[in-house]
Order: structure tokens, then C-alpha cells, then sequence
């Protein structure tokens, strides 16, 4: 385990901008030459974590597992960027004990629910209304703030190019190059 490799966790609701903004992080730390790889749903949902549904007990096991296998991509001595909406408090506290908590970079995606649902990049936040999907987060199922991240990003204040600089700025003390 060395000191250049740790996760860094993106939350916050669905098309709050999480996947965007830890796209162009990784696309930054790779013109510094770190190896990096980012987990989310699309490699996640769709693969180990097929099984799961979008109860709450099957996102604290989504989440469990992502921490471990992220745990382990970091031992191996990756930066790894995960986005996933992680809503409850107990299962992000569970991740900083899996990975150990001096290798854990909270950064929550702070963009209203009112914002997310007006953007409805993939319309669930209409089909959630509609009662087709259940426990949809931020509609008919909680999201938890963070209380204390190690980043905050408001998207409704920030630009993209402004989050990615404030992360990247956090980091850089991290990283020994
Ligand atoms: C929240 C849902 C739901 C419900 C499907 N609630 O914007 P997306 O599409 O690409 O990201 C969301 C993703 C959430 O999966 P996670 O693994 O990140 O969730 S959790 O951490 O809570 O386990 C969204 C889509 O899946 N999606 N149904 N009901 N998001």
C-alpha cells in the first residue's frame, strides 16, 4: 500500500453530476501519469452487483462491496475514482472502515433534488413521479447529505472546470510524484 494510491468517493443523487466531474478528474490525473480507474454503475450494476436492487438493503450491500473491491484496487496501487449515489450515512461511514480511513476522499456532489429533476438527463426522475420506479432517491427514497465532506461541489454555483480544480487541488499534496 503506497501513499500515492487511494479512493476518492463521489456522491450525491442521480444527475447531480458525479460521473461528469470524476470523468474530467481522471482525465487530469492521467497527463500527470496516474493510474487511475472509475468505478460506477455502468461497470458495477451491470456486472458483480447485477443482483441488487434499489432497496436499502441492497444498496448497503452495493456499496459494501464496491468499498471492498475498491480496497483492493487500491492496494494494488491505483487511484480509484468511485460514483455511486451511496444516499445513507452508516454505508459511506462503512467504506472510510473498509479502505481505511487515511486513504478515503469524500466528495459529495451537492446539487438539489429540484435541480436534478429539472435536468432529468435519463427522465427517471419522471418515471419516479409516474410511479414506475420505486425508491427513487431524492423523490420516494432519502438521500443523507454529508455532514462533514472532504470536498463539496455545488453544481448550481460551480463549473465543472471549477470542481475539477478544487479537487485536483486537494489531491496534489497526496500525490508524490
Ligand atoms: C436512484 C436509480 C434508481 C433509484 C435506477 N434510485 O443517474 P444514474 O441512474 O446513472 O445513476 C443512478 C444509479 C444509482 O445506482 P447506485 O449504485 O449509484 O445507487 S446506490 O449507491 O444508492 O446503491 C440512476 C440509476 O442507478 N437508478 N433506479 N431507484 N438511482
Amino acid at each position: 500500500n503506497n501513499q500515492n494510491s487511494f479512493l476518492m468517493w463521489f456522491t450525491g443523487l442521480s444527475g447531480s453530476g458525479k460521473s461528469t466531474i470524476a470523468n474530467v478528474v481522471e482525465q487530469e490525473l492521467y497527463k500527470k501519469g496516474i493510474k487511475t480507474y472509475t468505478l460506477d454503475g455502468d461497470n458495477i450494476r451491470k456486472g458483480i452487483n447485477n443482483d441488487l436492487s434499489f432497496s436499502p438493503e441492497d444498496r448497503t450491500e452495493n456499496i459494501r462491496r464496491i468499498a471492498e473491491i475498491a480496497h483492493l484496487m487500491v492496494d494494488a496501487g491505483l487511484v480509484v475514482l468511485a460514483a455511486f449515489v451511496s444516499p445513507y450515512k452508516k454505508d459511506r461511514d462503512n467504506i472510510r472502515s473498509i479502505v481505511k480511513d487515511v486513504n478515503f476522499v469524500e466528495i459529495y456532489i451537492n446539487t438539489s433534488a429540484e435541480e436534478c429533476e429539472r435536468r432529468d438527463v435519463k427522465g427517471l426522475y419522471k418515471k419516479a413521479r409516474a410511479g414506475e420506479i420505486k425508491n427513487m432517491t431524492g423523490i420516494s427514497a432519502p438521500y443523507e447529505a454529508p455532514e462533514n465532506p472532504d470536498i463539496e461541489i455545488n453544481t448550481e454555483k460551480e463549473t465543472v472546470e471549477e470542481a475539477v480544480y478544487k479537487i485536483i487541488e486537494f489531491i496534489t499534496p497526496k500525490l508524490q510524484l
